[in-house]
C-alpha cells in the first residue's frame, strides 16, 4: 500500500517531467514568452488537477501515461488562469507559488500572452494522440475541457466574482459561482480520467459526486486558510470584512459553520466512492489533503 503523500509527490513530479517535455521550448525571436511559460508552469504547485485525473483513471484501470498527459494539459489551463488572475486588472498579485508572478518577473503584454500560450497549447496537448489512441474520445475530453474552461465553468465563475457586488452575494451565489471558478476543473479532472478508463455511466456520476463535493471543500478551505492567515497576520476579526471584504464561505456562514460544511461536503464526497474500496484509497486520501491543507 503506497503511502497517500508519496503517491501525490510520485504524480506530482511525473507531472513536473511532462510539462517540461512537452511544454514549447524557447526559440526564435518569441522566445521569451516561451519562456514565460515555463516560468510559470514548471517548479510549483500542488498538482492537484492533473492528480485527480491520473488518479480517477487509474481506478478504473485506464492508461496513467495518456492520463498524466491529459492532466498536463488541464494543468497548462490552470496555470493560464493563475497567470491571468495575478494581473494588476484582476487581484494584482505580486508573488505566486513562491516567486514573483510573470508579469513581475517579465511584464504585462508578455503574462497576457504566457497565459495564451498556456491556453492554447493546453488544446494542442489534449488532442495528441499519446492520450488515447480514439481520435473520438479526444475530440470529447477537447470539447469537454473547453466547456469546463469557458463561459459555463471557470470563466463564468470569475466573470460572475468579479461583477456580482458585494452586498447581493449569498451562501447560494457563492456556491454557484464557485462551482464553476474552480469546481468545473475539479470535475473535468475526474470525468477526463474516468474517460481514458472506459469508465461506465455509473462510474462517471460517482467520480462527478465525488468531484462536485471536493471542489467546493477544497473552495471553502481556501477561504478558512485566507481568513486564518488575515488573523494570524493583523488580527483581523472574521466578518464580511475578512479577506480584503470580499463576501467568501467564512463571511456568510462564519469560520465554524465553514469549518463544518467542508467536512460535511469531504463525507459526501467519501461517500461517492464508498462503492469502490480499496482501489478508492488514494482518491478517498485526497479529501483529507484537501481538508487538511495549510496552503
Ligand atoms: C482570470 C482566466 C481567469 C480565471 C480566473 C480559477 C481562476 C479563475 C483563477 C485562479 C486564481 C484563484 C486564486 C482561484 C481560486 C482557486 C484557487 C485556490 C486556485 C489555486 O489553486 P491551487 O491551490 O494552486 O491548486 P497550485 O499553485 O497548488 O496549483
Amino acid at each position: 500500500m503506497t503511502d497517500f503523500k508519496t503517491e501525490l509527490a510520485g504524480v506530482a513530479h511525473a507531472v513536473e517531467q511532462a510539462l517540461a517535455q512537452h511544454l514549447p521550448r524557447p526559440a526564435g525571436d518569441h522566445a521569451v514568452v516561451t519562456k514565460a511559460m515555463r516560468y510559470a508552469a514548471l517548479g510549483g504547485g500542488k498538482r492537484l488537477r492533473p492528480f485527480l485525473l491520473v488518479e480517477a483513471a487509474r481506478m478504473l484501470g485506464g492508461d496513467t501515461d495518456g492520463a498524466l498527459l491529459a492532466g498536463c494539459a488541464l494543468e497548462c489551463i490552470h496555470v493560464y488562469s493563475l497567470i491571468h488572475d495575478d494581473l494588476p486588472c484582476m487581484d494584482d498579485d505580486d508573488l505566486r507559488r513562491g516567486k514573483p508572478t510573470v508579469h513581475k518577473a517579465y511584464d504585462e503584454a508578455i503574462a497576457v500572452l504566457a497565459g495564451d500560450g498556456l491556453l492554447t497549447h493546453a488544446f494542442a496537448l489534449m488532442a495528441d494522440a499519446r492520450v488515447h489512441p480514439d481520435p473520438a474520445l479526444r475530440l470529447r475530453l477537447v470539447a469537454e475541457l473547453a466547456a469546463a474552461s469557458g463561459t459555463d465553468g471557470m470563466i463564468g465563475g470569475q466573470v460572475t466574482d468579479i461583477t456580482v457586488a458585494e452586498d447581493a452575494r449569498d451562501t447560494a451565489l457563492i456556491t454557484r459561482l464557485q462551482a464553476m471558478k474552480t469546481g468545473a476543473l475539479i470535475r473535468f479532472a475526474t470525468k477526463a480520467g474516468g474517460l481514458i478508463a472506459a469508465a461506465e455511466p455509473h462510474d462517471l456520476m460517482a467520480l462527478d459526486r465525488y468531484a462536485s463535493a471536493l471542489g467546493l471543500a477544497f473552495q471553502i478551505q481556501d477561504d478558512i486558510l485566507d481568513v486564518e492567515g488575515d488573523m494570524e497576520t493583523v488580527g483581523k476579526a472574521v466578518g464580511k470584512d475578512a479577506n480584503l471584504g470580499k463576501a467568501t464561505f467564512v463571511s456568510t456562514l462564519g469560520l465554524d459553520g465553514a469549518k463544518q460544511k467542508a467536512r460535511e461536503l469531504g463525507q459526501t464526497a467519501g461517500a461517492a466512492l464508498a462503492p469502490y474500496g480499496e482501489k478508492a484509497q488514494t482518491l478517498l486520501g485526497t479529501v483529507d489533503f484537501v481538508l487538511e491543507r495549510r496552503h
